[in-house]
């Protein structure tokens, strides 16, 4: 009887309409998927802030986190409670001088995927630089060495191979939001689609 008081919420009260929960981890790769080392991996900012370079070493030496959630892909599929640790996006942001006009950002990947995303949307204590999914280093189809996750969004946000941060003034649309993708992605919302 006691499980009814702790059991965790029902999954239709964190579900978005429109998605199907699955207990696979579909992979979704528009491309080729890059063979990268671990420590060819660096993470460059640019743009509206003071440019730098962070090695894969730097990153690795960060404060990690451990966080447990759930992600909507934008091809109908949500999966609950997937467990991810890396460098929340916070961190690394405490080492990174912004401009005040930055507003925007451009996150890219090795082999050209970008997407983009408002500063605000980036800033979340729950965002993560991951090397790490369920305690295990994160696979190479999933991102491996290093992806971004930002699970508010569709997982399109969450760029897989993550090389660098561009931080705008205006907005610059990245790969899928250029190709019909909502610019901003909430699945509560459905912003699956650009209206125009
Ligand atoms: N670099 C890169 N990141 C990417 C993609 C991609 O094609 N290239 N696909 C995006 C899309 S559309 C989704 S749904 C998720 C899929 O992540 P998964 O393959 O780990 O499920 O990664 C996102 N990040
Ligand atoms: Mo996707």
């Amino acid at each position: 009887m006691l499980s009814r008081f702790f059991r965790k919420p029902e999954g239709n009260e964190r579900v978005p309409k429109g998605q199907t929960v699955t207990e696979r981890f579909p992979v979704l790769t528009y491309g080729p998927v890059p063979h990268l080392e671990s420590q060819s991996v660096t993470l460059r900012v640019w743009g509206a802030c003071t440019p730098r370079e962070f090695s894969w070493d730097e990153l690795m030496k960060m404060p990690m986190s451990t966080q447990t959630y759930d992600i909507h892909c934008v091809t109908h599929w949500s999966k609950l409670g997937t467990t991810w640790t890396g460098i929340p996006i916070l961190e690394l942001m405490k080492q990174i001088q912004l401009e005040e006009r930055a507003k925007y950002v451009s996150i890219h990947s090795f082999g050209g995927y970008t997407t983009n995303l408002e500063l605000a949307d980036l800033l979340r204590p729950e965002n993560l630089l991951a090397p790490t999914f369920e305690g295990l280093p994160l696979e190479r189809e999933h991102g491996g060495p290093l992806r971004l996750v930002v699970p508010h969004l569709y997982f399109w946000k969450s760029a897989k191979w993550i090389s660098g941060l561009e931080f705008l003034e205006y907005e610059s649309l990245g790969f899928w939001e250029r190709n019909g993708y909502h610019r901003r992605g909430d699945p509560f919302l459905e912003e699956r689609y650009s209206d125009d």
